[in-house]
């Protein structure tokens, strides 16, 4: 064909409007909705046609991934946090992940387990919650009789690892019977597998603490499982490597989190999220890491998320340091964000007195765009 027929192509530019193909899941564009808690969860933390509304809304983002969604009772910590280990929650899910669909979307489901960060109180029969390590996190849970000291969790024994494991697989396989185009494994903020990949919180002597490629074991095994059961390219993972938030740290993240990302390598998951950054803690609790470092040892996809706005991940994509931005509070305010986006608009400011109660005050009443 002579070179003035070639067919128009609208732009070559890889940037945040262009679609992208994550494993299975193909994205519209490659604004992605960040993991949120939302307390909002119905009896049995069964999620309710609320919640399935609150997701529909927000389904222009080329990949939603879900609050937080503990994959068995023991993996339980907040009240109101919706499951994915009884048929009432899977059916739930059904709902939502059939609106997201209806409304063009793609929803990935995120499969998490508190460890430690729980009590008591929010564990079947008031049993102490579970951990690599005996170590009481510093500070206090909410519970439904308010706020109360963290306990010292049960260090788990080494025979239980493999239900464990086994435990992430079966949520998984539940995720996918409920609609969900993908899962990510919540391996950040301080929760059971990064109370296990971080130092100051696995104190363990067994093959799952001490050395780096002792700590990243669990994680390394539950990422296995899980691929086995549903497919390594509906598969994403996310970790925050020098997040203070619930109390924990690792001695040396870079070395840990280089050694994690270059064994993910070898399972070609669908994508990589990674929480940039120390979560909104105080500048005293900077801690410096390279994620370029990250990028160029990665060979999968990339979401990065550290409180981007428009330029900042225009700029991230268009320059090849993530392949996608995931956004939080944005898209919680602006369920419209996308078309926002596009046109230069303003932009909602979030409710945070809403941000884990108040039904659908702060939560689906965002108003949208009028044409
Ligand atoms: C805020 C409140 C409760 C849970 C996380 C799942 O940080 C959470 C969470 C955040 O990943």
């Amino acid at each position: 064909m002579h070179a003035c027929m070639a067919p128009f192509k609208e732009s070559n530019v890889t940037d945040l409007f262009s679609p992208a193909r994550f494993g299975t899941i193909d994205l519209a564009n490659r604004i992605v909705m960040s993991s949120l808690t939302r307390n909002r969860a119905g009896v049995g933390n069964v999620p309710t046609p609320l919640m399935t509304e609150y997701y529909r809304q927000r389904a222009s983002a080329g990949l939603i991934l879900t609050e937080a969604t503990p994959i068995c009772a023991e993996g339980h910590g907040y009240p109101r946090t919706p499951g994915i280990h009884t048929p009432e929650q899977g059916a739930g899910w059904k709902q939502v992940t059939d609106a997201v669909h209806g409304a063009g979307g793609k929803i990935a489901l995120q499969l998490w387990h508190v460890g430690r960060i729980s009590h008591p109180d929010l564990q079947p029969g008031g049993i102490l919650p579970v951990a690599p390590s005996a170590i009481r996190p510093a500070g206090q849970v909410f519970t439904v009789q308010g706020m109360k000291d963290y306990v010292t969790p049960r260090a788990l024994e080494t025979s239980e690892i493999p239900a464990l494991v086994t435990s992430f697989a079966l949520a998984a396989q539940n995720a996918m019977d409920a609609g969900f185009d993908g899962v990510e494994v919540h391996a950040g903020n301080g929760y059971l597998l990064d109370q296990f990949l971080r130092s100051s919180t696995n104190q363990r002597t067994d093959a799952y603490g001490g050395s780096k490629e002792n700590r990243a074991r669990l994680l390394l095994e539950v990422m296995q499982a899980v691929c086995k059961a549903i497919g390594h390219d509906r598969v994403g993972l996310r970790l925050s490597p020098v997040t203070p938030f619930n109390d924990i740290h690792d001695a040396n993240p870079q070395d840990t989190f280089e050694y994690v990302v270059g064994q993910l390598n070898p399972l070609r998951l669908a994508f990589l999220d990674i929480l940039q950054g120390t979560g909104g803690a105080s500048k005293e609790a900077w801690i410096p890491f390279d994620y370029d470092r990250l990028r160029a040892l990665y060979t999968g996809n990339l979401i990065l998320n550290n409180e981007y706005v428009f330029e900042t991940a225009q700029l991230a994509v268009t320059s090849g340091a993530a392949d996608a931005i995931a956004f939080g509070r944005l898209l919680l305010a602006n369920p419209d964000l996308v078309e926002r986006f596009r046109r230069g608009a303003p932009l909602n400011a979030p409710d945070y007195d809403r941000l884990y109660s108040g039904e659908e005050k702060g939560y689906t009443d965002y108003p949208v765009l009028q044409d």
